[in-house]
């Protein structure tokens, strides 16, 4: 830093908690008062709900740059490895009521606003959320973002900052309509624009071959194309802890070149045009969960995010005195699915012709900084990109991976005595009617460690789409089972539910998630069960009311809340449980004096917009309510709601409320699911298969509290390669072809006997997900929860024991594998020391 024009032994330190940055009633009454005026201008009288938002934002952000600031000088002073995680995902949901817990100053806020005459909760709910994700993978990424940085990890999370995120839902006559999502029209007081961090960032264009005077061999990089990326920093508060990590994310503009050297040729439209095409890089989330398109635009935004994050940590390292091949002992990336596996190759780049490195030295540093998770085994979400395609936007990357490859091949071709089919299966080229590159092959052969994200998960990766690299290299495998951080998904989103239980066993368990077991020994105690019951009522009773005013239906809050909410997805097999629905219908409709427990079916999700199946999950749940929600013989037995634009916002009052939660995917094609862990969390029961980390919470919670039902992975495997006959199943079973009869003759859709076609086409001829072979043990289990709920008592005591249970599903825990067994980093606790 250079001089600043004064003796610094002059300049007074600021205080760490002063008049400013207090955390009392008085103080922060003060700070809003103060922001009301000073920052938003108004006077308590004309001040608007968003500029209550604002002052109260900005004074709890005030609160945190005390801690922001004091980690990152500590980092920086000491050396410390920090874990960077790469991600083009981050699934936040609103940050206010989430800081105040982690700043531990909820209580005194919410004092504070009421002397004010406001009520915190309707602050709470003025915020737009950052929706920069599409589901699990995405708020994965943010829940290991709280629980490093609870764990007092140094750590900084790399991502893009898109102007628009996941798309907004809507449903009309039933169809999900898109809407953009301008999460940033009202201004973003979390986030700090860092206009001088910023890094160009080459596309396109052609490579020139050459011959340096060292008689190197080289290729010069001319690209088309020259963005900036520049940084844009959030604040990341640990729980109770003063480490606040950092997470990055990259907006694309112009370079300031374009302008000028454009202009000066006359050419405005040119620069005009420019400035667009580089300002798209940030434009917008590809909305697409576990389904490619393969657009060229999406593999700029994998670039672009990559090679900035790449860049500002070599700048990090050098800045700290350290040698450029010792980069591994300064961060440890993890590479958040294939989405920034390019990373290896830039990595490889920067380190060849920016900072000179032989190729040895080069791919030892690369091959010691890199581990990869991988998230899926679906085939169509598997990145694999037309060759062609990617030499356009990255011709010297190509070469690279050519070179990568090339080595590589070599070296395995004696391991695999030349079996060409083994060659051909790691081959980081793809061959067809066209090549392509495979991401997977890539990220596997460039990382140092591999991880699924649940233990079923990864033993099928093991014995599948990984196997040949498995063979080559078993000792960087592991598995890291997903885990959810306890605080936004119990304290923050069910504050009652933590009230009873921080009254039993004290709030450790915040931190500790594994001390939930201390409620073990209440789960037969009447009086609690009560209260618990008394909690979980009270959670029905909110959601019923959000359900009337979201979509106008009455639901009883009584009832069983049977609960499924998640992407839209063939595999996740809404339709199964819609067939549940149709089935309870028709038994009613047979003989209506039926004894049935009530229940509210609540589905929630969005579809990615160019799935059409998906699509139609949705008109189809909506048609099916329609008809189930007005039929006076169902005498309000039954109730379907589709609640729309599921977002964190709407996830944090939904989880509370369930009754039953629905993880009823085809085994072996849910990677873990995290969902299925918040709902545990809360209290609810689960019907479910055993698929992803399902497993593990049955193991955990243990099976008689549990609905388990459907084939195994095992037998899903072996059916599919018997070949699969839905249409058997379909004549065999009256229940179930009553149910389709009725969906593809137009009974859910005024006699149009045309909309679900497709739907029921796949289903009955060609179904991937085998829904019908799975629908009899679906039905027969649902009937036993339906016996099950009968039993308040027993329903009670299963509940309280999910819960309790749960210890290991916390993210803490999964942090803390990462960290021990593949990162190697420990806590580095802050102090907050004056400065
Ligand atoms: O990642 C979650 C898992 O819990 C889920 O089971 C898994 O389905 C999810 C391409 C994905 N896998 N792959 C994606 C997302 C966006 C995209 O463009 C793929 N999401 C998952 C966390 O491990």
């Amino acid at each position: 830093l250079e001089d600043r024009g004064l003796d610094q032994n002059e300049v007074q330190n600021v205080l760490v908690e002063d008049a400013r940055t207090g955390l009392t009633v008085e103080t922060l009454k003060k700070a809003i008062q103060n922001n009301l005026f000073y920052v938003q201008g108004k006077y308590p009288e004309i001040a608007t709900r968003n500029d209550y938002y604002m002052a109260l934002a900005y004074a709890v952000r005030d609160r945190i740059l005390q801690r922001w600031v004091a980690s990152v000088k500590q980092y920086l002073q000491e050396k410390h490895r920090i874990v960077s995680y790469l991600s083009a995902e981050y699934l936040l949901g609103p940050h206010l009521a989430n800081n105040l817990i982690n700043l531990g100053i909820y209580k005194e806020t919410e004092q504070a606003t009421k002397e004010l005459g406001i009520s915190l909760d309707w602050l709470i709910e003025k915020e737009v959320e950052p929706g920069l994700g599409n589901g699990g993978l995405g708020r994965l990424a943010a829940c290991y973002m709280d629980s490093l940085a609870t764990l007092e990890v140094p750590a900084i999370g790399y991502g893009i900052r898109y102007q628009f995120g996941i798309f907004e839902q809507d449903i009309r006559d039933g169809w999900q309509v898109e809407d953009t999502d301008n999460w940033l029209r009202r201004g973003n007081p979390w986030e700090i624009a860092r206009r001088e961090l910023s890094y160009d960032v080459k596309l396109g264009g052609y490579l020139q071959h050459y011959t340096d005077r060292d008689g190197k061999f080289r290729s010069k990089w001319i690209p088309e194309l020259t963005v900036k990326g520049v940084a844009y920093d959030t604040p990341i508060l640990g729980y109770k802890v003063n480490t606040t990590n950092t997470l990055r994310l990259w907006k694309s503009e112009a370079p300031r070149s374009f302008d000028f050297q454009s202009f000066n040729a006359g050419d405005y439209n040119f620069a005009v045009n420019q400035k667009i095409v580089c300002e798209n890089l940030s434009k917008v989330l590809y909305p697409n969960d576990e389904t490619l398109n393969g657009k060229k635009l999406r593999l700029q935004q994998q670039y672009f995010f990559v090679s900035c994050s790449l860049q500002d940590m070599i700048g990090i390292h050098l800045r700290q005195g350290e040698k450029i091949e010792d980069f591994q002992s300064t961060f440890s990336v993890q590479l958040n699915d294939t989405h920034p596996a390019v990373a290896i190759a830039e990595m490889m780049r920067l380190l060849l012709d920016e900072h000179d490195l032989d190729w040895s030295t080069a791919w030892r540093v690369t091959s010691r900084t890199f581990a990869y998770t991988n998230h899926t085994l679906l085939p169509e979400a598997l990145e694999k990109w037309d060759l062609e395609l990617f030499q356009s936007v990255l011709p010297r990357h190509l070469e690279i991976i050519y070179e990568i490859n090339r080595r590589f091949l070599d070296e395995v071709t004696v391991r695999v005595y030349g079996d060409p089919e083994k060659i051909r299966s790691l081959s980081l080229i793809g061959e067809g009617p066209r090549k392509y590159i495979k991401m997977a092959n890539l990220a596997c052969v460039g990382s140092y460690a591999i991880n699924g994200v649940a233990a079923l998960h990864t033993e099928l990766l093991k014995k599948t789409v990984l196997k040949d690299f498995y063979a080559l290299y078993p000792e960087k495998f592991s598995n890291k089972t997903n885990g959810v951080t306890p605080r936004r998904w119990m304290v923050l989103s069910n504050p009652k539910l933590t009230e009873l239980i921080s009254s039993k066993i004290g709030d450790g368990w915040i931190k500790h998630l594994e001390e939930l077991s201390g409620l073990e020994k209440f789960a037969d105690d009447p009086d609690f069960q009560k209260q618990w019951m008394d909690v979980k009522l009270e959670m029905k009773k909110n959601l019923a009311r959000k359900i009337k005013n979201r979509t106008g239906i009455d639901v009883n809050p009584e009832s069983m809340f049977d609960i499924q909410v998640k992407r839209i997805h063939e595999y996740k097999r809404q339709h199964l449980n819609i067939l549940h629905v149709i089935t309870l219908y028709n038994r009613i409709k047979q003989n209506p004096e039926i004894d049935i427990v009530p229940r509210t079916f609540v589905f929630a999700g969005k579809a990615a917009p160019g799935y059409k199946l998906a699509k139609l999950m949705i008109k189809l749940i909506n048609s099916v309510g329609d008809i189930v929600n007005n039929d006076p013989d169902v005498k309000d037995r039954l109730k379907v709601v589709f609640y729309p634009n599921y977002n964190v916002t709407n996830a944090q009052k939904i989880y509370p409320a369930a009754d039953l939660s629905e993880q009823i995917s085809t085994a072996g094609k849910e990677a873990s699911g995290t969902g299925n862990m918040k709902l545990s969390m809360n209290g609810a029961l689960t019907i479910g298969t055993l698929d992803g980390a399902n497993v593990e919470i049955r193991e955990c919670v243990g099976e008689e509290n549990f609905f388990l039902f459907g084939l195994t992975a095992e037998e899903v495997a072996r059916i599919k390669s018997e070949g699969y006959n839905p249409y058997g199943y379909y004549q065999n079973n009256a229940e179930l072809k009553l149910a389709m009869d009725q969906i593809s003759s137009g009974y859910f859709s005024h006699l149009d006997d045309t909309v679900f076609k497709d739907l029921v086409k796949s289903l009955l001829y060609d179904d991937q997900f085998l829904l019908f072979a799975d629908y009899q043990s679906y039905i027969e289990c649902q009937d036993k929860v339906d016996v099950a709920y009968r039993d308040k008592v027993k329903w009670a005591k299963m509940s309280i024991l999910n819960t309790a249970r749960m210890g290991k599903f916390s993210s803490d825990r999964s942090i803390q594998e990462y960290c021990e067994d593949i990162w190697k980093v420990k806590s580095v606790p802050v102090s907050l020391n004056g400065n």
